[in-house]
């Protein structure tokens, strides 16, 4: 059915005015006089629900009368952030809100900052899952997604002395309009135990689990609203509980605390969001997460199943279940136990039910990411999980290793899904590739490599497995929300179709030498680096001039990502305006924002690093104010969409090879920034959209990378070879920039030379640093700039996750779009 324009009867402001005045009376108990800005927030998410809420059970309805095929998304990881504003807009409403609550006497924006960020997630994986569920609801096609209703999210980050402090984040301390519990889907979750053999009614041997303990799975809906939609489409997270809220028996036997101790450890589960980015976590607890969402999960998708069929030989028609990266991976086991011991399948059936049901998304090469269980975890926690992991691993290697490589052990060892060694480990990358109908990569680049690097014999075995979906990033949040000028110019130049449609942007790409274009476009420029201006000068007590030139470098902090190589180049031109006060470049501010994974050493030291030089440099008068570099505290989405839309020059400064795709150099692009990168990742997409003469590339290509490890590099030659280099690294070891306490950086300096400099920061820097001698040049060109910001904001129209999705509707999900009644 194709998707038509929602013709939901639109509210007025005095309408929407009522609502606000009848929430805040009828649901928070209040009025308006006495309310605080808590209680207008959630009165104005209560007014919205009220047409959020009929659409979500129209869409429910739709789908369940239809019995849609739908696309169940599993991630440990929904970045989210706020919902509210995207909501108003995505309703059509939010106009009439902003009118509203005006004609109350409030500020739209006042009032939505009360709303905390819904941080459940790291990076990258986490919000491209959460512009993925949107982007689903905006198309009408079928999905759920499933993840884990934490406790605390991503943990706040303080900077004390310019080092980051973690403290909790409690999201939903206050309550959370926007979700729904739903007490009548709840699930129990087996855990621990053993398993017993006994011969079934029909004399086959079956196999029983006996659970050591169980805990209980309540889900929380939150709605998903799809842009100009009919469809609400829901992201259901589990949260845990104590099967038995409270064990009676040990009460009363003056067991208080041990009732008390069960009652914790369940609810530990969903307690809070692992912090490691790209980093396996090797806990047990993380081994339940995984286990508990998953399990639930695959629950809830089955009871639904079974509303409408009595048998699983229709399921893979019905369900598709992506994993995204390996940690739902568990949910291939737990679907192959519950099909094969309480269902009854024989294994075959049950594996073809497995096998085309499920789909594997890849989000990094780096091996240290790459999850590997121990077996021995696995016997205690998930004991007929393991045995089922072996029999799958069995059959593998005997139907499929043993025909295409005949006798050879080697590839057998090799392809394993158990890891031998000292201590026997599950790979779980294995299994979810070998258990999976199709295995993406996030950029074509990254596509390539999981081909050629992380899964060569897998590709040759299955070659029609692998595929690429290029990420995308939704333009609803990340244009139409955060950037209301830019959105409203475009409305006006290429019509207002262009948040479901954003190639139409393109539109403006031919205005790109207008002068008065121009100027417009980068007044807006302007205008929202005032906004971060103010907000670096409330956060940081920094000031910055919005006529600088704004160097942008947003994500988590890691070495592969390189914020130590931009580090380099600050230093380097801190030196050149200390030892030539006239040195020749406009004024620049360098702005980072970046959690750092709470034992990650080496990236707390780099946050340190880069505030302590930012002290020195924002505080010498010597430099004439030419050079500034703010560390903005707490990086998160909300602070995102205050700092994409103010960006000139985007940093995407990883080493070629390692970056799986990134999502904010789409975003910066989007805004009209240029990217100042190396070929990684989505990088070289980027460039193919903007045109090489809109990008400024450096440094060695992946295969240069690879040749230059190859043939043995050493750091120490480039150290020598470039004074300025050498220079600015030795002035690390010094007390310059840390008086009275030298060596307090010297960690960085280390980790790039004694520590062999594994992200290749000296080899690029050069390359790096002379690229940005033109990046400067063409900003103070400021004509020649606008044309280029514009052709770059006007040409990522590929970078929609709504492209994204259809990608993988087409390639991997086959989803028919189901449209609501309205
Ligand atoms: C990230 C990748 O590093 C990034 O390049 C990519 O854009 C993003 O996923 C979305 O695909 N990976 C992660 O965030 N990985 C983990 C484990 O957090």
């Amino acid at each position: 059915m194709a998707a038509k324009k929602s013709k939901a009867k639109a509210v007025t402001s005095a309408q929407f005015q009522e609502l606000i005045v009848k929430h805040l009376r009828s649901t928070y108990g209040t009025d308006e006089k006495k309310a605080n800005d808590q209680a207008w927030w959630k009165a104005t998410c209560s007014a919205v629900n009220e047409m959020i809420f009929e659409r979500l059970t129209e869409t429910q309805k739709s789908n369940a009368v239809n019995d849609s095929r739908a696309v169940h998304y599993l991630s440990l990881e929904f970045l989210m952030g706020r919902l509210t504003i995207n909501n108003l807009h995505n309703v059509k409403v939010f106009d009439q809100a902003r009118e509203a609550l005006k004609a109350l006497g409030k500020d739209i924006n006042e009032i939505c900052d009360e709303e905390p960020d819904m941080a459940l997630g790291n990076g990258g994986l986490g919000r491209l899952a959460a512009c993925f569920i949107d982007s689903l609801a905006t198309l009408n096609y079928p999905a759920v997604g499933y993840g884990i209703h934490y406790e605390h999210g991503l943990f706040r980050q303080d900077i004390q002395g310019g080092r980051q402090i973690e403290r909790p984040d409690s999201w939903r301390e206050y309550g959370n309009p926007w979700e729904i519990c739903r007490p009548e889907s709840v699930q129990e979750i087996p855990l621990y135990g053993y398993v017993e053999t006994v011969f079934g009614e029909d004399g086959q041997l079956r196999k029983v689990w006996h659970a050591g303990r169980k805990i209980k799975g309540v889900p929380w809906d939150i709605p998903v609203v799809g842009y100009e939609a009919q469809t609400v489409n829901v992201l259901r997270l589990w949260e845990s509980k104590a099967a038995d809220f409270f064990d009676w028996d040990v009460f009363n036997a003056g067991g208080y605390i041990d009732s008390q101790a069960e009652k914790s450890q369940a609810e530990a589960v969903s307690k809070v969001l692992y912090p490691n980015d790209e980093t396996e976590a090797g806990k047990e607890l993380r081994l339940i997460q995984q286990y508990f969402f998953c399990a639930c999960s695959l629950k809830d998708i089955i009871r639904r199943y079974k509303r409408n069929h009595s048998d699983f030989s229709n399921f893979s028609k019905q369900a598709v279940i992506q994993l995204n990266d390996t940690h739902p991976t568990v949910a291939i086991p737990e679907l192959m136990r519950i099909l094969v011991d309480e269902e009854g399948l024989n294994w075959d059936d049950a594996w073809k039910v497995c096998n085309e049901s499920f789909a594997y998304t890849n989000h990094t090469l780096l091996p240290e990411a790459l999850e590997k269980w121990g077996v021995h975890l696995f016997e205690k926690v998930l004991p007929r999980h393991i045995e089922v992991i072996y029999e799958i691993n069995r059959r593998f290697l005997e139907d499929v290793v043993e025909k295409k490589w005949p006798g050879n052990d080697e590839m057998k060892r090799r392809l394993s899904i158990i890891e031998e060694g000292e201590s026997r480990m599950v790979r779980m990358a294995y299994l979810a590739v070998v258990g999976s109908f199709k295995t993406n990569g996030v950029a074509a680049m990254h596509s390539e490599l999981v081909k050629e690097d992380l899964f060569p014999e897998f590709y040759e075995l299955w070659p029609e497995r692998f595929v690429n979906v290029t990420n995308g990033v939704t333009p609803r949040r990340w244009l139409l929300a955060c950037n209301e000028q830019l959105a409203k110019m475009y409305d006006k130049t290429v019509g207002t179709d262009w948040p479901l449609h954003l190639d139409q942007l393109k539109g403006a790409a031919k205005l790109a030498d207008n002068t008065k274009f121009q100027k417009e476009f980068m007044a807006i420029k302007r205008e929202k680096k005032v906004e971060l201006a103010d907000e670096i000068e409330k956060l940081c007590g920094i000031k910055v001039s919005p006529d600088a030139m704004f160097n942008i470098l947003i994500k988590r902090l890691h070495e592969y990502k390189r914020q130590h190589l931009a580090l380099l180049h600050i230093l380097a031109l801190y030196r050149r305006l200390l030892e030539n006060p006239d040195y020749d470049m406009g004024p620049q501010v360098f702005i980072f924002g970046s959690k750092a994974a709470p034992g990650y050493k080496l990236a707390k030291d780099i946050i340190y690093a880069i505030n302590k030089v930012a002290d020195k440099v924002n505080n010498d008068e010597r430099i004439k104010g030419k050079l500034k570099v703010v560390f903005m505290p707490n990086y998160r989405v909300t602070l995102a969409e205050k700092l994409f839309p103010a960006g000139d020059v985007s940093l995407q400064i990883s080493t070629a090879g390692f970056e799986a795709s990134g999502t904010g150099n789409m975003k910066f692009a989007l805004n009209g920034a240029l990217t100042i990168g190396t070929m990684d990742g989505a990088n070289v997409e980027i460039r193919e959209e903007v045109g090489d003469e809109n990008i400024f590339i450096f440094g060695k290509n992946c295969d240069e990378v690879k040749a230059l490890k190859a043939e043995g590099y050493n750091p120490w030659d480039y150290y020598y070879a470039n004074p300025e280099l050498k220079a600015v690294l030795d002035w690390l070891d010094t007390d310059f920039f840390t008086p009275g306490k030298p060596g307090e950086l010297s960690s960085i300096k280390n980790s790039m030379l004694d520590g062999g400099d594994p992200y290749l920061c000296l080899a690029d820097y050069e390359s790096f640093t002379n690229q940005y001698v033109n990046v400067d040049a063409a900003y103070r060109d400021q004509a020649k700039w606008a044309k280029m910001a514009i052709i770059n904001s006007a040409s990522v129209g590929k970078f929609n996750s709504d492209r994204s999705i259809e990608d993988y509707v087409e390639r991997i999900w086959k989803l028919e779009k189901v449209l609501p009644k309205q």
